[in-house]
């Protein structure tokens, strides 16, 4: 629900002053999960005069900071913040409150914050202490800006995106196996920055074996965030002198088994650090939705599913996959044989195929990026 209708020049202003507490926001990009990326501007006549944004985890929220960088009395102001305003005791106290003490005289917010505890409550308390509320301005883009904030807070299971990179006859590798590589450089450091992004990044054991990944981030302008390696194993087979075993990284190895493994196998990779979590069987595999709840239980908001193709099957057939990115490198391979994004059983009729909607189609060099939404 919106009520943001402003006329003609307010309106661009209002857009313009968003627009940089977006920016603000999108710095925080890595290190707050699982809380929202936030931003916030105040604006005195005209002039900016105090920002901020939730720069990490258990941190002050983006509109205290914004208080705390103010240059002066901030009384009568407006304030620009891209999530409402929260109205409950949390890690820190309610920022709506802190707002109405500061005598701030109007809030411009972007999208209503979808965490139940707040859901409204934080509007409430602004406009029962008088203050003037504009709500929706540049709704879309921040609600895709806290895509996995959403999904999580209202599910606790995490945003899941699967990842896929191909040739242009829809190959992940040659008849070999040779794979390296099929999209661009330009592509390939793109991923590294959503692997700073998430929270997981998920493979199955086949691609453990044929590549022996890393699964780190490595970035060139800022050191990066790994994400938690998660090993999909249905029955423990994963050498012992793997990278993701072995590698050092502040993040933790997770494989996800079940019952097919063997004890001394799980003992194993349990002696080398690693965590394991055991599912039910789903079709003679690890159970995807089970393990998707048990990763939102620990807190892991989203995971960067990177194949092969046998789990990206079991990804999208489970339902649990909430984003697709498809890379195109303009290559041909052939070959019968030659491994595609997805295998699995597969469907039988056109008519039951996974659809994808709100399709952004981009690119990368000569790489095609195309984007879309289960
Ligand atoms: C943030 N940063 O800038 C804003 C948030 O864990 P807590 O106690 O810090 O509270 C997190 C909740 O606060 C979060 O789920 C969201 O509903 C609200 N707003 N959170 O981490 C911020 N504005
Ligand atoms: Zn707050």
């Amino acid at each position: 629900k919106s009520n943001y209708n402003g006329i003609n020049g307010v309106r661009e202003l209002e857009q313009i002053y968003m627009e940089r507490a977006l920016e603000l926001a999108k710095k925080g990009i890595g290190y707050t999960s699982p809380n929202p990326l936030v931003g916030a501007v105040i604006v005195k006549d005209g002039r900016i005069i105090g920002e901020g944004y939730h720069e990490v985890y258990g941190g002050p929220h983006a509109e205290i900071n914004a208080f705390n960088n103010a240059n002066e009395s901030v009384a009568g102001a407006t304030m620009y913040v891209t999530l409402e305003p929260c109205s409950h005791y949390g890690k820190t106290p309610p920022c709506s409150k802190a707002i109405v003490e500061k005598g701030i005289g109007k809030v411009v917010i972007g999208m209503i914050d979808p965490n139940p505890l707040v859901a409204g409550n934080g509007i409430k308390i602004l406009e029962d202490n008088h203050i003037e509320v504009v709500t929706g301005v540049l709704e879309e883009e921040l609600k895709k800006l806290n895509e996995i904030f959403i999904k999580y807070i209202t599910t606790k299971k995490p945003f899941c995106i699967l990842k896929t990179a191909m040739t242009l006859d829809g190959k992940i590798a040659t008849k070999t196996g040779d794979s390296m590589w099929i999209s661009n450089e330009l592509s390939r450091k793109y991923v590294h920055k959503i692997r700073h992004q998430v929270s997981g990044i998920m493979v199955g054991i086949g691609t453990v074996l044929k590549d022996d990944p890393s699964l780190t981030t490595r970035l060139e302008d800022i050191e990066g965030k790994d994400p938690i390696r998660i090993i999909v194993d249905t029955e423990c087979k994963l050498p012992l002198d793997s990278k993701v075993l072995n590698l050092k990284s502040k993040a933790k190895t997770i494989i996800a088994t079940t019952e097919k493994a063997a004890d001394d196998n799980v003992k194993a990779v349990q002696e080398k650090g690693g965590e394991v979590i055991v599912t039910p069987l789903k079709d003679g595999q690890v159970d995807l939705n089970y393990l998707m709840d048990a990763l939102g239980q620990q807190g892991i908001d989203s995971v960067l599913i990177e194949g092969g193709a046998t789990l990206n099957y079991s990804a999208v057939s489970s339902g649990v996959v909430d984003k697709v990115l498809s890379f195109i490198g303009p290559k041909i391979f052939g070959g019968v044989d030659a491994k595609t994004p997805v295998a699995g059983d597969g469907i039988a009729l056109v008519r039951d195929a996974v659809l994808l909607k709100d399709i952004c189609v981009s690119s990368f060099g000569d790489d095609i990026l195309i984007e879309g939404y289960l």
